[in-house]
């Protein structure tokens, strides 16, 4: 599988297809630039049959008059595919993305249980019946919204991409999945599985492409109803744009600069690791990385000295060997990280470790990069203040608690947050003035959180993904008032009553 170029076809109301342009795109492996597979290079043309397919789908009695319990079948036999192929679905993911084998296990088995924990709820949304007057029976009904967007990045392209999948799928919906242009092929296997659980054709499509065509395409078209999308922040803005000339609400994942805001009191050894973690998990490209370290400066010399040798212990490589960090997806997401590293040397910002490209032993050919501890930096600085995206973690210090939160609320993003401390009444203080979507008290992430509702503050989008709270992005509520003709019953005449003892 390493080395065998597949040429891929998109899926479209069930059907296999080129683009329409017969134009194709390469992905390559990051970890050495080698061809992996070409692409459908999808167009506008290809967009509005997708959103044709899923429309005819949408409004088909096969889905419309399926029994919600039977929707929650599909999506746990799609769990059961995607664990049952977890090997090679890993492997793709790895080949394509970089990421160590062991992080697209977990991927895999979370996008497994997305399905699964929609899958639960698929026969349990349901209206209310609102006392209003006598004489009129007021409920509501909990609809499908219609046909759903999906705008994946390329850092998680199987978890995210069920991560929005799954509750549109449990809720009714028709999706248009529209994969990162660098990691469209576990989409696409995502395809083969709704095909093999004999998903109606049409309710679940993949349309490859680049953004600026495919995803353009899909956010202004009329005939799209909801659009989920998870990317940067200008990307993001244009697809709110394109989605307000039609009215069309937009469920938003912008990214973050998130802190881990350590006390002098906290488990040093504990925080070391996790202030490790979150910054070098997919070699810091997530959108909760805990990229900036706010730490007490009582303790600072001895966490960032801990937290530079933890990183250098790391071993890079390529994801399938199963380092701690593969390399960069691309080689222009490596310039971006690049750059910010420049701006750092340029201005004198202290480097404690990392700071440059890795190209070692077998690294060469790849996008690696050294995981990096910029230290002492101004909570305005840029570098404090942008998202880098990479594994660059930007430490603060700070003196007073009310220091800790107004450093940690003083970017435009609000994500996550973590506090290390073990005077709870302080942590939970800090909770409650951190304005981000998650705050975690001595962890980070808590494994992943399927069941926790999850999205931003500020310029980290808005709208929660995950959890229940995920089901109000796809269902809308509509209101029904029936006036009944209620009158005291008569008796028949020369009857009476019979008297129950
Ligand atoms: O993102 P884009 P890029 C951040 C991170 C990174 C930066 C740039 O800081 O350095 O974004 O990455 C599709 N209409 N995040 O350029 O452009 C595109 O095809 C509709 C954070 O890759 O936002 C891809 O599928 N769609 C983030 C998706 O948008 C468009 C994860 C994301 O691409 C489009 C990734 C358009 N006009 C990057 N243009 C997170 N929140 O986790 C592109 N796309």
């Amino acid at each position: 599988m390493e080395t065998a170029i597949q040429s891929m076809k998109m899926y479209i109301g069930g059907a296999w297809m080129p683009s329409s342009s017969q134009q194709t795109f390469t992905t390559i492996n990051p970890a050495n630039q080698e061809p992996l597979a070409e692409l459908p290079r999808g167009t506008a043309e290809d967009v509005d049959r997708a959103v044709k397919a899923a429309r005819a789908a949408f409004e088909s009695s096969e889905w419309s008059m399926m029994v919600p319990a039977q929707r929650g079948r599909l999506l746990l036999a799609m769990a059961e595919r995607l664990r049952r192929r977890s090997d090679e679905l890993a492997r793709l993911e790895t080949l394509d993305n970089g990421k160590p084998l062991s992080q697209s296990k977990v991927d895999v088995e979370v996008a497994a249980r997305y399905c699964e924990y929609y899958a639960g709820v698929a026969d349990k949304i349901f209206g209310e019946t609102i006392p209003i007057m006598p004489g009129i029976l007021d409920y509501t009904l909990r609809e499908p919204i219609g046909i759903s967007v999906q705008i994946v990045p390329w850092n998680y392209p199987l978890q995210i991409a069920m991560r929005g999948i799954a509750p549109a799928l449990a809720t009714g919906n028709a999706v248009i999945l529209k994969p990162a242009e660098d990691t469209s092929l576990t989409a696409l296997k995502l395809a083969e599985i709704a095909e093999e659980v004999a998903l109606p054709g049409g309710i679940f499509n993949v349309v490859t492409g680049f953004g600026e065509v495919v995803g353009a395409a899909l956010t202004a078209h009329p005939d799209v109803d909801h659009i989920t999308f998870t990317g940067s922040v200008p990307t993001g803005i244009a697809v709110m744009k394109a989605a307000a000339e039609n009215v069309k609400p937009v469920t938003l994942e912008l990214g973050g600069k998130s802190p881990n805001i350590v006390f002098a009191d906290a488990d040093l050894d504990e925080a070391t690791n996790w202030v490790v973690r979150s910054i070098t998990q997919n070699a810091g490209q997530t959108c909760s990385a805990g990229s900036r370290l706010l730490v007490e400066q009582s303790i600072h010399d001895e966490l960032v000295s801990r937290v530079a040798r933890k990183m250098e212990s790391l071993a890079l490589g390529p994801g399938m060997e199963d380092p701690d960090l593969g390399p960069i997806i691309s080689e222009q997401q490596l310039r971006t990280i690049l750059h910010y590293l420049d701006l750092a040397k340029q201005e004198g910002v202290t480097i404690v470790t990392g700071g440059e490209r890795a190209d070692g032993d077998g690294l060469a050919k790849g996008f690696f990069l050294r995981p990096t501890v910029l230290d002492n930096l101004a909570p305005d600085h840029r570098l404090a203040q942008e998202e880098i995206f990479g594994p660059v973690l930007s430490v603060l210090t700070f003196t007073t608690v009310e220091e800790a939160i107004k450093i940690a609320n003083g970017t435009e993003y609000g994500l996550i947050a973590a506090v290390w401390t073990n005077d709870l009444n302080k942590a939970h203080w800090v909770a409650s003035k951190v304005k981000a979507g998650q705050v975690y008290i001595n962890t980070y992430g808590a494994g992943g959180g399927v069941e926790m509702p999850f999205g931003g503050y500020g310029k980290s989008g808005f709208g929660r993904e995950k959890g229940l709270e995920a089901l109000r992005n796809y269902t809308q509520v509509k209101n029904v008032a029936l006036r009944l003709h209620m009158k005291e019953p008569t008796q028949p005449a020369g009857k009476t009553a019979v008297k129950l003892e």
